[in-house]
């Protein structure tokens, strides 16, 4: 007969390897689940240096030639342009050019889409750059405005083209010329103007520690025979 002490031993050793079976398996599901919570951060910690790639690589395409674009609107009762929302769309960037000599110069390039609904041989777009460095687009001829028509015909007479307060350009009686591929009209989008391109330099105003920026002066005039309002102007500033 085995004695009642040698039973009690064996049921306590079985009761502990149970336990210690019960610790270790609860122990090694704890162990899976964090290798598991390890590997999610992991996966995490990828997509993050991903994301900082992606931000990294589209910061250095801004620096350099990345187009920026622009869109100014009017609501219907505002202007009579058109029927619903008239809208212009400004795209600018910037490009090096490399001259015969092999000195390379900024340049400043800009394209103007107006969504005007009807053509007009009269219909204008007026483009005012700080010429003069002033800091501020000049009324009158200081600062050189460029009218170009829905024709494709411009003026190239300096001093017949003149800022007036209201933002729009006034015309000396001088002869058009051809613009030469500046403007184009189509039904469905209406105009775009340009490209036109400019040494970045040419344009650029700086006041001693101030940054660097360029003044941008656009108007619009629809000249179909309509009543209401046809024009529009705006100013802004690219910083450089
Ligand atoms: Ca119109
Ligand atoms: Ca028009
Ligand atoms: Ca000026």
């Amino acid at each position: 007969m085995i004695p009642k002490r040698i039973i009690v031993v064996a049921v306590c050793v079985a009761v502990l390897m149970v336990a210690v079976g019960a610790y270790g398996y609860a122990l090694y599901s704890e162990i899976s689940s964090l290798k598991g919570q390890i590997s999610l951060l992991n996966q995490e910690l990828e997509e993050l240096w991903e994301e900082i790639d992606a931000l990294k690589q589209s910061n250095s395409t801004n620096n350099t030639n990345s187009t920026m674009n622009f869109t100014f609107t009017w609501g219907p009762e505002t202007q009579d342009i058109v029927d619903e929302i008239f809208k212009i769309e400004v795209s600018v960037w910037f490009g090096d050019n490399t001259l015969p000599d092999n000195t390379t110069i900024k340049m400043f390039y800009i394209v103007v889409s107006v969504y005007d609904d009807d053509h007009s041989k009269d219909d204008y777009l007026g483009l005012v750059f700080d010429m003069n460095h002033n800091g501020v687009i000049d009324l009158g001829f200081e600062d050189d405005p460029l009218i170009i028509y829905g024709d494709d015909s411009t003026i190239y007479e300096l001093g017949a083209v003149t800022l007036l307060e209201d933002g729009l350009l006034i015309v000396a009686e001088v002869p058009r010329e051809p613009a030469h591929n500046k403007c184009v009209y189509n039904l469905e989008k209406g105009y775009v103007f340009g490209t036109f391109g400019y040494p970045a330099s040419d344009i650029t105003s700086q006041f001693e520690d101030m940054p660097a920026y360029i003044p941008v002066h656009i108007c619009f005039a629809d000249r179909n025979l309509n009543l209401g309002v046809h024009v529009v102007s705006f100013q802004f500033r690219i910083y450089l």
